[in-house]
Order: C-alpha cells, then sequence, then structure tokens
C-alpha cells in the first residue's frame, strides 16, 4: 500500500476544475518529464551533466546517433535506465493513480519512457515514446530483456557497447522512439481516439514543443473540451489551455484528488 499522498499548500485550485472532475465521464492525463522531474530524472530541458554535458537530448536520442556512436547513444540509455530504477514513483504519479480509481474511465498518456506511472499503480498505460526497460534488435526487431539488478554505470556517464540480439547478432537499441522515427501506430491512435472521447484533459509537466504528442491536447481543445495544464513555467500550450495551474505536479496533483 502507498503512503498517503502528502496534500500542497500553494497554488489556488479554481472550483470549476473540481466540478468538472467530478462530473466527467472520461479524462484523459497527458505526461510529460515534468511530471518524473520530482522523482530525481532530469527532464530534456534540463542542461545535461557529466559526459552529455556538451550534448543536446535531440543529438543524442536519434537512430543517426546510433548510427555514428552506438557506444555512446547506448551509455547514456544504460545511465538513464539507472536513475529510473534508482527513482521512486512521487505524489504526481500516485495522484494519476489513485484518480484512476475515482473517475468513470481515465487515459493516461505518456510521453516518458520510464515506468514510474506503472509503479504508482496505474494501469493500461499508452507509451506514445516507447519505453526503455523495453529494448529491442535494431536490426530484426526482436524483444531483449535484460538481466536482474540496477545498470552500473559512473557517475558521470560512459560510452557502452550495446549488447547483440541472440537472433541474427545485430546490435539491440532502446525501445524508445527517436526523433525522425515515427510513433506506434496502435499507441498513436489510442491517445487520439481517447481525445477525441474525453470531456475533460490534463495536461502535466509537458513543454508541448514535440510533435505529435504536442498535437493532442488540441484534439480535445478543438471540441470544446476543457484542458487544465499543470506545470511550474510557461509552455507552448500556454495560450489554448482553459486552465493554467502554475506548479508542480507532486504539489498540484494530491490536490485534485
Ligand atoms: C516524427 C523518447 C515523423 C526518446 C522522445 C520542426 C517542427 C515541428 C516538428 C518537427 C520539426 N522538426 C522535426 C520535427 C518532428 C519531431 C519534433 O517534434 N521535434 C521537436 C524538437 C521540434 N518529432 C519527431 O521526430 C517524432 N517523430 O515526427 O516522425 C515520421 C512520420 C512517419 C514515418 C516516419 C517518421 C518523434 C518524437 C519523439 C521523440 N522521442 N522521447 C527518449 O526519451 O530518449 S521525445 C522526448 O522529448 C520526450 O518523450 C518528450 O516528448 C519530449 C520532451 O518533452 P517533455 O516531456 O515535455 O519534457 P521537457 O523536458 O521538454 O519539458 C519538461 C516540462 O516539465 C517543462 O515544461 C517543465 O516546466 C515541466 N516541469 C518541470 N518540473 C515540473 C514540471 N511540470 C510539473 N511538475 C514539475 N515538478
Ligand atoms: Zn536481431
Amino acid at each position: 500500500m502507498n503512503a498517503p499522498i502528502p496534500a500542497g499548500p500553494t497554488v489556488e485550485i479554481p472550483a470549476a476544475i473540481l466540478a468538472l472532475l467530478r462530473a466527467a465521464r472520461h479524462v484523459v492525463v497527458l505526461t510529460g518529464a515534468g511530471v518524473s522531474a520530482e522523482s530525481g530524472i532530469p527532464t530534456f530541458r534540463n542542461k545535461m551533466t557529466g559526459l552529455w554535458k556538451r550534448y543536446a537530448a535531440e543529438d543524442l536520442a536519434c537512430a543517426e546517433a546510433f548510427r555514428r556512436d552506438r557506444a555512446l547513444v547506448w551509455g547514456w540509455y544504460e545511465w538513464r535506465r539507472k536513475l529510473v530504477m534508482q527513482a521512486q514513483p512521487n505524489p504526481a504519479h500516485r495522484a494519476i493513480a489513485a484518480l484512476a480509481e475515482r473517475t468513470p474511465r481515465l487515459s493516461l498518456v505518456t510521453q516518458n519512457v520510464d515506468d514510474l506511472h506503472e509503479r504508482a499503480g496505474s494501469r493500461d498505460i499508452i507509451h506514445l515514446h516507447g519505453e526503455i526497460q523495453r529494448p529491442r534488435c535494431f536490426a530484426c526487431g526482436q524483444a531483449f530483456s535484460f538481466g536482474p539488478g540496477i545498470p552500473d554505470e559512473p557517475e558521470g556517464g560512459r560510452r557502452l557497447e550495446p549488447p547483440r540480439c541472440t537472433h541474427c547478432n545485430g546490435h539491440i537499441r532502446p525501445g524508445v522512439v527517436w526523433f525522425g522515427e515515427a510513433l506506434p501506430e496502435d499507441a498513436w491512435d489510442v491517445a487520439a481516439r481517447a481525445c477525441a472521447s474525453c470531456d475533460l484533459m490534463f495536461v502535466v509537466g509537458t513543454s508541448a514543443l514535440v510533435h505529435p504528442a504536442a498535437s493532442l491536447p488540441e484534439i480535445a481543445a478543438r471540441r470544446g473540451v476543457p484542458t487544465v495544464q499543470i506545470n511550474p513555467d510557461a509552455t507552448a500550450f500556454d495560450d489554448r489551455a482553459h486552465f493554467n495551474l502554475r506548479g508542480a505536479a507532486g504539489e498540484i496533483m494530491p490536490r485534485l484528488l
């Protein structure tokens, strides 16, 4: 049983949002890196450190980078996977999981490749950009399973040769959607359909810059569905969000609950 979700004291939550939440039949929650920030997972906006400090995430999260220097890219993902495995779900993850138990229908769509929503108890999670814990062969696509235990990665990161595929001896690649790669069709279809049928949508911890994920709130907004953004900073979605709760997800989500 998870510890009780502590409520936060500050950002004002309009009563209208609570009324909408109580009346909602189908809620969509779209999350980005910001929902895992309070678990200690750096977001894409954060400047990277160590070996990665001279790179932007977009320069490493692509097939070209893997083809050019697979050990650098695999090392980066193993470094990130270690952070994910050492992290715990935070009150935002837990509140979203609890909200699903109290809503007739809740579709959780995430851009994150970590498994913190799963570990907080959420189910049927739509991973638009894949999952760091599900690598596959770059050549034949066969799934690869990591051994038990946390990767033994140095603080500053390192280059690391990826494992080979037992089926075709190809290189194993991270199970994520890289820039320039298409999203999994089924994930996109389910997410887009959920936004086309929901009556309330939360957009939590995303800079709303990466497409096509960033166009999902628009599918709801143009139907007149209320959209609630939760983010301490300004985002590309600011002028389209019906409500803008300027605060941390770990503070606001438990209070919504
Ligand atoms: C595709 C997995 C075509 C990998 C990721 C020019 C214009 C428009 C589009 C493009 C363009 N040039 C290229 C494109 C397309 C490109 C794109 O959108 N680029 C952007 C940079 C402009 N998109 C693609 O390439 C997509 N594919 O288009 O394919 C195609 C079609 C058919 C056939 C073949 C090809 C693929 C995009 C997916 C890339 N993969 N992730 C990995 O994780 O390594 S994207 C990755 O970055 C994330 O998944 C996420 O989507 C994005 C980062 O965004 P956020 O999650 O929002 O995180 P960010 O750090 O940006 O922001 C954090 C937010 O949290 C901030 O707002 C911050 O204020 C807030 N925050 C901080 N703390 C908290 C908080 N919020 C709440 N509480 C807190 N405590
Ligand atoms: Zn293979």
